[in-house]
C-alpha cells in the first residue's frame, strides 16, 4: 500500500488536531483490515414489513404498563437466526483452508457511541425470546454508550446486525465483522405503494444489506438468504416453521 498522504492542511485553512478516540483505533484497524482482506459483496433487498410492525406496535401497546418494549431489532436477530440455521455457511468461520461451522448463535449488533462503534454480542438468541432479546440489547446499547462493555459482551459473535434504521438512509454495504462470515445492513423502513396484482397499496418496506465473503458464500446463497429474511419478516409465524 501507498504511505498515507501528508498533507500541511494549514497551509489551506484554520484547522484543529484531535486524537482520535481508544474504540476509533482499535475499531479504525479491524475495520480496515476487514475491508482488504474479505472480497466482500453486498446483496440488498427489501421486505415487506407492514404486519410485522403492526404485531409490534400491538404488543407494545399491551405491555405498556410494564414498560416491556419490543423493537424492530429485535425481531430481526431472531429473523437472522432462523436464516442461520437454514443457511449454515453463514453461521461459520474462516480457519485456514477449513471452514469452522458453529452450532450455536450468538449475534452481534452495532451500536453507536459517543466515542465510536462498538459490537455487543446476544450470546444464544436461537434460545432467547424476543423481550428477553429487546431487553438485553436495549441493556448491551446502554452499557455501550456509558463505556463500559468488557470483552467478554464483544467476543464471540456469529453474524452481526447492523440497524441505522432509526436514523435514515436507503441502504449501504457494511464491512463484516471478522472472522464471521456476513453483516446485514437495515435502514430506515418507509411507506411505499405496492402492486397487489389489481392497484396499488401502501405497504411498509424495510431494505435489507447483506455484505459478505465471497470466499465463503457466493451471490445465490445471499440471495436466497435475503429471500429467507423477507419471508419471515413478510409473515412472522413462518419463524415457527
Ligand atoms: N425503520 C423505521 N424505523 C425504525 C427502524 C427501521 N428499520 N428501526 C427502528 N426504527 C424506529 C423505532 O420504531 C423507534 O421509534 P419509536 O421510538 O418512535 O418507537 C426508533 O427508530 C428507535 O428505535 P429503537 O429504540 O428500536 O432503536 P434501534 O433499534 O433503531 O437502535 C441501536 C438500537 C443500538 C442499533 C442503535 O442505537 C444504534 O446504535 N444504531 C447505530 C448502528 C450503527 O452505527 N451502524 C452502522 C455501522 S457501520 O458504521
Amino acid at each position: 500500500l501507498l504511505p498515507w498522504p501528508k498533507v500541511d492542511f494549514a497551509k489551506f485553512g484554520p484547522v484543529e488536531s484531535m486524537p482520535l478516540s481508544r474504540i476509533k483505533k482499535i475499531s479504525g484497524a479491524n475495520l480496515s483490515r476487514n475491508a482488504i482482506v474479505i472480497p466482500h459483496v453486498t446483496n440488498f433487498d427489501e421486505a415487506d414489513i407492514t404486519d410485522l410492525e403492526a404485531f409490534r406496535i400491538a404488543l407494545n401497546s399491551e405491555n405498556e404498563k410494564s414498560g416491556k418494549k419490543l423493537t424492530m431489532l429485535a425481531f430481526l436477530i431472531k429473523a437472522c437466526v432462523s436464516a442461520l440455521k437454514a443457511f449454515p455457511e453463514f453461521n461459520a468461520s474462516l480457519d485456514g483452508e477449513n471452514l469452522v461451522y458453529k452450532r450455536y448463535f450468538h449475534i452481534a449488533f452495532a451500536a453507536d457511541t459517543p466515542n465510536g462503534l462498538v459490537v455487543p454480542v446476544i450470546r444464544d438468541a436461537d434460545r432467547k425470546g424476543l423481550h428477553d432479546i429487546a431487553a438485553e440489547a436495549a441493556a448491551l446499547a446502554k452499557k455501550a454508550r456509558d463505556g463500559k462493555l468488557g470483552p467478554a459482551d464483544m467476543s464471540g459473535g456469529c453474524f452481526t446486525v447492523s440497524s441505522l434504521g432509526g436514523i435514515g438512509g436507503t441502504g449501504f454495504t457494511p464491512i463484516i465483522n471478522a472472522p464471521e462470515v456476513a453483516i446485514l445492513g437495515v435502514t430506515r423502513a418507509q411507506t411505499k405503494p405496492v402492486w397487489d396484482g389489481k392497484q396499488f397499496v401502501p405497504r411498509l418496506i424495510l431494505p435489507l444489506c447483506l455484505s459478505w465473503d465471497h470466499r465463503v458464500v457466493d451471490g445465490v446463497l445471499a440471495a436466497r438468504f435475503l429471500v429467507h429474511l423477507q419471508r419471515i419478516l413478510g409473515d412472522f409465524r413462518r419463524i415457527s416453521l
